[in-house]
Protein backbone atom coordinates (compact mmCIF):
# COMPACT_ATOMS: atom_id res chain seq x y z
CA UNK A 1 0.00 0.00 0.00
CA UNK A 2 1.18 3.32 -0.92
CA UNK A 3 0.81 5.60 2.03
CA UNK A 4 2.62 8.68 0.84
CA UNK A 5 3.79 8.88 4.78
CA UNK A 6 6.97 8.85 6.42
CA UNK A 7 7.81 8.69 10.17
CA UNK A 8 10.65 10.51 11.73
CA UNK A 9 12.45 11.18 14.88
CA UNK A 10 14.32 14.05 15.83
CA UNK A 11 17.04 11.69 17.97
CA UNK A 12 18.36 12.59 21.82
CA UNK A 13 21.36 14.63 20.07
CA UNK A 14 19.75 16.86 18.22
CA UNK A 15 17.33 17.49 20.92
CA UNK A 16 20.37 18.45 23.27
CA UNK A 17 21.97 20.71 20.61
CA UNK A 18 18.96 23.02 20.02
CA UNK A 19 18.27 21.37 16.74
CA UNK A 20 14.44 20.79 16.65
CA UNK A 21 13.30 23.95 15.50
CA UNK A 22 15.82 23.90 11.99
CA UNK A 23 15.00 20.58 11.51
CA UNK A 24 11.35 21.27 11.75
CA UNK A 25 12.13 24.17 9.06
CA UNK A 26 13.90 22.34 6.55
CA UNK A 27 11.28 19.45 6.86
CA UNK A 28 8.74 21.52 6.57
CA UNK A 29 10.46 23.75 3.40
CA UNK A 30 11.14 20.85 2.12
CA UNK A 31 7.72 19.97 0.94
CA UNK A 32 6.54 17.88 3.66
CA UNK A 33 3.55 18.39 5.61
CA UNK A 34 2.68 17.88 9.55
CA UNK A 35 0.34 14.71 10.16
CA UNK A 36 1.59 14.44 13.78
CA UNK A 37 4.31 15.92 15.94
CA UNK A 38 4.90 15.35 19.83
CA UNK A 39 8.10 15.86 22.12
CA UNK A 40 8.28 12.31 24.28
CA UNK A 41 11.00 10.11 24.90
CA UNK A 42 11.56 6.61 24.94
CA UNK A 43 12.63 4.16 27.58
CA UNK A 44 14.93 1.79 27.11
CA UNK A 45 12.52 -0.98 26.86
CA UNK A 46 10.53 1.18 24.41
CA UNK A 47 13.72 2.05 22.42
CA UNK A 48 14.05 -1.84 22.03
CA UNK A 49 10.74 -2.43 21.00
CA UNK A 50 10.91 -0.06 18.37
CA UNK A 51 14.33 -0.83 17.16
CA UNK A 52 13.77 -4.89 17.55
CA UNK A 53 14.76 -5.20 13.98
CA UNK A 54 18.06 -4.22 14.76
CA UNK A 55 18.32 -6.93 17.60
CA UNK A 56 20.82 -9.15 15.85
CA UNK A 57 23.31 -6.28 14.99
CA UNK A 58 26.43 -5.40 16.96
CA UNK A 59 25.33 -1.77 17.28
CA UNK A 60 21.89 -2.83 18.72
CA UNK A 61 22.52 -2.54 22.54
CA UNK A 62 24.50 0.80 22.01
CA UNK A 63 21.67 1.90 19.68
CA UNK A 64 19.11 1.45 22.10
CA UNK A 65 21.08 2.93 24.90
CA UNK A 66 21.94 6.23 22.79
CA UNK A 67 17.51 6.50 21.47
CA UNK A 68 16.73 6.12 25.17
CA UNK A 69 18.98 8.74 26.52
CA UNK A 70 17.23 12.18 26.30
CA UNK A 71 13.74 13.37 24.58
CA UNK A 72 12.98 13.21 21.26
CA UNK A 73 10.71 14.51 18.73
CA UNK A 74 8.23 12.26 17.07
CA UNK A 75 6.50 13.06 13.65
CA UNK A 76 4.22 11.53 10.96
CA UNK A 77 4.94 13.27 7.38
CA UNK A 78 3.49 13.33 4.43
CA UNK A 79 4.57 14.00 0.75
CA UNK A 80 4.37 12.43 -2.62
CA UNK A 81 7.04 10.05 -2.51
CA UNK A 82 7.69 10.49 0.69
CA UNK A 83 9.78 7.36 2.39
CA UNK A 84 12.96 8.00 -0.76
CA UNK A 85 11.91 12.39 -0.53
CA UNK A 86 12.84 12.38 3.16
CA UNK A 87 15.48 9.49 2.91
CA UNK A 88 17.51 11.58 0.45
CA UNK A 89 16.48 14.86 2.90
CA UNK A 90 18.06 13.14 5.76
CA UNK A 91 21.36 11.98 4.05
CA UNK A 92 23.57 8.44 4.73
CA UNK A 93 23.22 7.08 8.20
CA UNK A 94 26.96 8.34 8.37
CA UNK A 95 27.17 12.04 8.21
CA UNK A 96 30.88 11.59 7.22
CA UNK A 97 28.98 10.35 3.89
CA UNK A 98 25.59 12.61 3.67
CA UNK A 99 25.96 14.94 1.27
CA UNK A 100 26.37 18.59 1.63
CA UNK A 101 22.56 20.43 2.87
CA UNK A 102 21.37 16.87 3.83
CA UNK A 103 19.94 17.09 7.98
CA UNK A 104 22.06 14.65 8.78
CA UNK A 105 25.59 16.73 7.05
CA UNK A 106 24.22 19.89 8.74
CA UNK A 107 23.41 18.58 12.35
CA UNK A 108 25.12 15.45 12.66
CA UNK A 109 27.92 14.17 14.45
CA UNK A 110 28.72 10.52 14.44
CA UNK A 111 26.51 7.42 13.24
CA UNK A 112 25.30 6.66 16.18
CA UNK A 113 24.28 10.04 17.46
CA UNK A 114 23.02 11.13 13.60
CA UNK A 115 20.17 13.79 14.45
CA UNK A 116 17.43 12.10 13.12
CA UNK A 117 15.44 8.51 11.97
CA UNK A 118 13.39 8.52 8.90
CA UNK A 119 11.45 4.99 7.71
CA UNK A 120 12.63 2.80 5.30
CA UNK A 121 9.26 1.74 3.87
CA UNK A 122 5.76 2.49 3.28
CA UNK A 123 4.84 0.06 5.69
CA UNK A 124 7.34 0.40 8.48
CA UNK A 125 6.37 4.03 8.29
CA UNK A 126 3.01 2.74 9.31
CA UNK A 127 4.08 0.53 12.06
CA UNK A 128 6.35 3.11 13.22
CA UNK A 129 3.55 5.77 12.82
CA UNK A 130 1.52 4.10 15.11
CA UNK A 131 4.04 3.26 17.49
CA UNK A 132 3.74 7.05 19.00
CA UNK A 133 0.44 8.16 17.34
CA UNK A 134 -2.72 7.48 17.99
CA UNK A 135 -5.37 7.64 15.37
CA UNK A 136 -7.16 10.97 16.97
CA UNK A 137 -3.38 12.52 16.48
CA UNK A 138 -2.90 12.02 13.28
CA UNK A 139 -4.73 14.63 11.05
P1 LIG B 1 17.42 5.25 11.04
O1 LIG B 1 16.72 3.92 11.02
O2 LIG B 1 17.72 5.75 12.41
O3 LIG B 1 16.73 6.26 10.18
O4 LIG B 1 18.85 5.07 10.34
P2 LIG B 1 19.18 4.31 9.00
O5 LIG B 1 17.95 3.71 8.40
O6 LIG B 1 19.95 5.26 8.16
O7 LIG B 1 20.14 3.15 9.52
P3 LIG B 1 19.75 1.70 10.08
O8 LIG B 1 20.54 0.70 9.31
O9 LIG B 1 18.26 1.52 10.13
O10 LIG B 1 20.34 1.73 11.55
C1 LIG B 1 19.63 2.34 12.61
C2 LIG B 1 20.58 3.19 13.41
O11 LIG B 1 21.58 2.33 14.00
C3 LIG B 1 22.83 3.01 14.02
N1 LIG B 1 23.82 2.25 13.26
N2 LIG B 1 25.03 2.11 13.65
N3 LIG B 1 27.75 1.36 13.87
C4 LIG B 1 27.06 1.00 12.80
O12 LIG B 1 27.55 0.36 11.88
C5 LIG B 1 25.67 1.39 12.72
N4 LIG B 1 24.85 1.09 11.74
C6 LIG B 1 23.67 1.64 12.08
C7 LIG B 1 22.65 4.35 13.38
O13 LIG B 1 22.53 5.33 14.39
C8 LIG B 1 21.37 4.20 12.58
O14 LIG B 1 20.71 5.42 12.44
MG1 LIG C 1 16.59 2.50 9.48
Amino acid sequence: MKTNRTFTMIKPDAVANGHIGAIVDKITKSGFKIIALKYTFLTPEKAGQFYEVHAARPFYKDLVSFMSSGPIVAAILEKDNAIEDFRKLIGATDPSKAEEGTIRNLFAKSIDANAVHGSDSDENAEIEGSFFFSAFEKF
